[in-house]
Order: structure tokens, then C-alpha cells, then sequence
């Protein structure tokens, strides 16, 4: 079975860890959000490239989900007795992969192919591709204007109140070849428990996918469980979008092209309205933190896509 994971962050990456374990890589494509990339004294950075990559590589930072384990400050704190910003810590070693990539990307390569090129470096096997080879900037329109996303996440701490979402360059970005034939080839699609806003949102809003999906098997595993994200301020934005925090709401979200929905346990009581909007829910222990609870939750959606998405009982 091909599967095509779409990933943000780190919700996305440790879903993508948890395929890359117990599936052969080369049947393995994720697709990453660029959003939130921008440029950061000079270079190019893509922070959730780089945290998908770090950790199918086995060297991301545990504690913090992106950066590298073990990373130092050196360049930082000397960044910063010149005067320059540093409320976006970039560690020694993550370093080197901003400087390396932005000087592929100068001799004129594609994003696509600078990001093969680090993955082969690192003894990457699983496929991980750029949504776009063209810039797509996430804008967070918030009740102190508009704020580029990583101002918005790391310097705000997410802490203006958040209207909407815009997407720079999308007019003239296209899904990058590589990810298009990723997605034609795909028996079935998985979306990360990541933002369904800024995390999956710039990738579904590039032309033709949602259409993309619509001819194929596509299940997402909600990132709010309990009311809650886990991790970051999905629940956050929605409430300040006028929704009450759930995970229906990334349900209904992904409505248009959904087969299946993965809830946690803490939200069995919503199964029910999962499977009155025509999609199939799956319960489970969609916590993971760790390498085992990533690959079990991996194995628990292969067996249940395999099945034909029985509902708990059937089948
Ligand atoms: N997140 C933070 O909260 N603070 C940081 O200083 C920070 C630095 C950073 C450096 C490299 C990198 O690849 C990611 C980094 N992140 C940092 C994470 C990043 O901002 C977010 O996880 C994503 O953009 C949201 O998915």
C-alpha cells in the first residue's frame, strides 16, 4: 500500500515517524507544509521540513519535538552581541542545514530537490517533499493586524487573538511536482494530528488538491483531543474563530474528501456524529509521544483501512 502522510510540525512528524516504522520506505511520502517558512538573516528557513526530517533521521530534539538533540548556542549568542535578533533559536547544527540549503536554492535548485538532498545526507529513506517549490508565507490576520507566522508562533508566543489566515505566493505557487506524483500514486492518504489551520490548510489550498483527494481513501487523525491540542494553539484559534474547541470541528474541516476520522478515547462521544456526517471513526490512543505509541497507532490505521474502515463492532 502507498501511503502519502500530510504533515505540519511535530504532530506531523512523530505521525510520519510512526509509518516510517513499521511500513518499507519506499512505499512512504510525506508531504510538508512550507507556510511557515521564512527568511531568517538571510536564509532560507522551513522549519517543518526540517522538523519531519530531523526526526525520520533519529536526531531531532526530544524535548522541544524540532532543532537537533545535543545542539549548541555558539552562533546565537554572537548573533546576538552584534545586535542581531535571536527570539527564533536556531541552534549550531541546525544552522548548517539553513546556510546549505539557501546556497543550493541560490545555484538555482528547486526546494523540492534541496530538500532530497539533505534527506540523502542525513540517511533519510522515506520520501519527504515540499508542498510547493514556490514561496507560500503564512499570514496570521490577529486583532493587532497581520503578523507573518513565525512573529506570530515564536516571537507572540500565539498570543494575539487571531482572526483569519492568509497565504503570500499562493496565487503563484502550484503542489510541487514530486508531492503531485505522490498523491496520483496514492492508495491512501493520511493527515497528521497537525494544525488543520496553518499545519494542513496552506497544503489544501493549493490548486487541485482537495480535488486530489476527493479520488482517493484519505483518513486524518485529529490533533484536539478532549477539547485540547496536544501540542500548539489549534484549539486556541478556533475558539478565537467562533468555534467551540473540538475535534468535529477538524472533522468537518476535512469534510469535502474524508473517509475516516481517528479520535482519541477522550472523544469516544463524538463517534457517533463522525459517522452521522459519512465518515467512518476509529477510537483509539492517539497520544504519541513516543516511538512505540507512534508505530502502534501506524499499524492500528493500516489494519483498519485494510478492513475497509470497519466501525468499532463490525467487520
Ligand atoms: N519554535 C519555538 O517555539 N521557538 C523557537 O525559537 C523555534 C526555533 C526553531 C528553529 C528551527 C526550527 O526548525 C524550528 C524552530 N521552532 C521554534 C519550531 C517552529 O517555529 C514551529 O514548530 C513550527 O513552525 C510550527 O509547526
Amino acid at each position: 500500500m502507498r501511503i502519502v502522510v500530510l504533515a505540519g510540525g511535530v504532530g506531523g512528524a512523530r505521525m510520519a515517524d510512526g509509518f516510517a516504522r513499521v511500513m518499507p520506505p519506499q512505499d512512504l511520502t510525506v508531504i510538508v507544509n512550507t507556510g511557515d517558512d521564512f527568511e531568517w538573516h538571510g536564509l532560507v528557513v522551513c522549519p517543518d521540513l526540517d522538523t519531519v526530517m530531523y526526526t525520520l533521521a533519529g536526531i531531532v530534539n526530544p524535548e522541544t519535538g524540532w532543532g537537533i538533540r545535543g545542539d549548541t548556542w555558539g552562533a546565537l549568542e554572537m548573533l546576538g552581541r552584534y545586535g542581531g535578533e535571536t527570539w527564533f533559536r536556531v541552534g549550531d547544527r541546525d544552522l548548517a542545514t539553513h546556510v546549505y540549503r539557501t546556497f543550493l536554492l541560490r545555484q538555482g535548485r528547486r526546494l523540492s530537490e534541496v530538500t532530497a538532498c539533505l534527506c540523502r545526507a542525513l540517511r533519510v529513506e522515506v520520501a519527504i517533499w515540499p508542498m510547493s517549490d514556490e514561496p507560500v508565507r503564512t499570514i496570521v490576520d490577529t486583532e493587532e493586524g497581520p503578523l507573518p507566522f513565525q512573529d506570530y508562533f515564536v516571537r507572540r508566543g500565539c498570543q494575539p487573538r487571531v482572526r483569519g489566515f492568509r497565504w503570500e505566493g499562493l496565487e503563484g505557487a502550484q503542489l510541487a511536482p514530486e508531492a503531485r506524483a505522490a498523491l496520483e500514486g496514492a492508495d491512501l492518504v493520511v493527515i497528521a494530528p497537525s494544525n488543520p489551520y496553518v499545519s494542513i490548510g496552506p497544503i489544501l489550498a493549493l490548486p487541485g488538491v482537495r480535488e486530489l483527494l476527493q479520488d482517493r481513501t484519505v483518513v486524518a487523525v485529529s490533533p484536539i483531543l478532549g477539547g485540547q491540542a496536544l501540542k500548539g494553539p489549534a484549539a486556541k484559534m478556533m475558539a478565537e474563530l467562533g468555534e467551540s474547541p473540538s475535534a468535529l470541528v477538524v472533522a468537518r474541516s476535512y469534510y469535502a474528501f474524508l473517509d475516516g476520522f481517528v479520535l482519541d478515547h477522550a472523544d469516544a462521544a463524538l463517534a457517533p456524529a463522525v459517522a452521522a456526517m459519512g465518515i467512518r471513526p476509529l477510537v483509539t490512543d492517539t497520544v504519541i509521544l513516543d516511538p512505540e505509541a507512534r508505530a502502534r497507532l501506524a499499524r492500528e490505521i493500516l489494519a483498519w483501512v485494510a478492513a475497509g474502515l470497519p466501525a468499532a463492532g463490525e467487520g
